[in-house]
């Protein structure tokens, strides 16, 4: 855990290890006590670790399948962007598209839901671009509001928000804020219908889907009332067209923020806490019903102890 104070490992599996860096000493252990806790600045204790190795480490079966199964990652990625399940958009289309409208050192600001989980794996993330969203709290309508202080703060950079239905229709008004400050921020919602994080939580648990359900409005008309620009985008086409209307308010100096909203199809991301994967963990029923609800067969993304196995 490098830099980072994550508050989820309270739950990991009580024999699983781990190394904390932390430059802040109040931090370490503060969580759960890993096996080794390190107080340094984190770049610092990194550079330090890669210059300590006296020369390239050899290739391991591990490095090697780990870079197979990343390469796999990413084709799986492109396969959900260019899916089209019931005729929808997925996020992950939608989000591939949004990437492209980023320069070196846009900030992206996230909200909390499926959203984030899409987001954080689709967008770039370049070197010299920023994101932050609410990691601690988790709180939804975080990226909206973000992106005024983002915007106001940065005002030669590029900013771009990602909320999910829910998140955005908690903070809407902010979009009158943005227009009144004349903040030409992109606001991308992702329309499921509803609270995809919790319908995923539910399903998983067992419970039923009650109350998670939700009709929206058609949120790009509703920023054009308030004097945003709204680009509803249901299809392939409207995305193109709202990409290339995004990028021509660009060049000519837009100063009005614009508010993309995407109908996409509501099925889940693929869930990665617990990847039921592993022939020599997981039975083979586990594995089927995993594979099979998630659309992700094992020729294509075969587990990781498969590849080691093949190197
Ligand atoms: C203010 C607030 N209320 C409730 C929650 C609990 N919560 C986490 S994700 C989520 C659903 C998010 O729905 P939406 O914004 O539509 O995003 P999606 O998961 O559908 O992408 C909820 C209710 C929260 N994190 N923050
Ligand atoms: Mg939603």
């Amino acid at each position: 855990m490098v830099g980072s104070a994550n508050s989820f490992v309270r739950f990991l599996d009580k024999n699983v290890t781990f190394i904390q860096v932390n430059d802040q000493a109040s931090e370490l252990g503060r969580q759960a006590a890993g096996t080794q806790m390190i107080l340094a600045d984190s770049g610092t204790y990194l550079q330090q670790l890669i210059d300590a190795q006296p020369d390239r480490l050899p290739e391991t079966s591990f490095l090697k399948a780990a870079q197979r199964s990343r390469a796999n990652w990413l084709k799986y990625l492109d396969a959900r962007a260019a899916e089209r399940p019931e005729g929808l958009l997925t996020a992950e289309g939608v989000l591939k598209e949004v990437g492209t409208l980023a320069d070196a050192d846009t900030i992206y600001e996230l909200d909390i839901g499926n959203n984030t989980v899409w987001a954080t794996r689709s967008l770039p993330f370049d070197q010299n671009q920023k994101m932050t969203m609410s990691a601690w709290f988790g709180a939804m309508g975080y990226a909206v509001s973000a992106g005024i202080a983002a915007k106001i703060a940065e005002p030669d950079r590029r900013v771009i928000t990602v909320s999910g239905d829910g998140g955005f229709s908690m903070i809407v008004q902010d979009i009158l804020t943005q227009v009144q400050y004349q903040l030409p921020i992109i606001n991308v919602v992702l329309e499921n219908g509803g609270f995809g994080f919790i319908r995923q939580e539910k399903a998983n648990s067992g419970q039923s889907d009650y109350a998670l359900n939700f009709k929206n409005a058609n949120w790009a008309g509703v920023a054009e009332n308030m004097g945003a620009i709204g680009l509803r985008v249901t299809d392939d086409a409207s995305l193109t067209a709202a990409i290339q209307k995004c990028n021509d308010l660009i060049q000519a100096g837009n100063t009005t923020p614009i508010v993309i909203d995407a109908i996409i199809s509501d099925q889940p991301p693929l869930e990665t806490g617990r990847m039921a994967l592993d022939p020599k963990v997981d039975s083979a029923d586990e594995i089927k019903v995993f594979r099979a609800q998630y659309n992700f067969p094992a020729d294509k993304y075969p587990a990781l102890s498969t590849l080691i196995d093949q190197n």
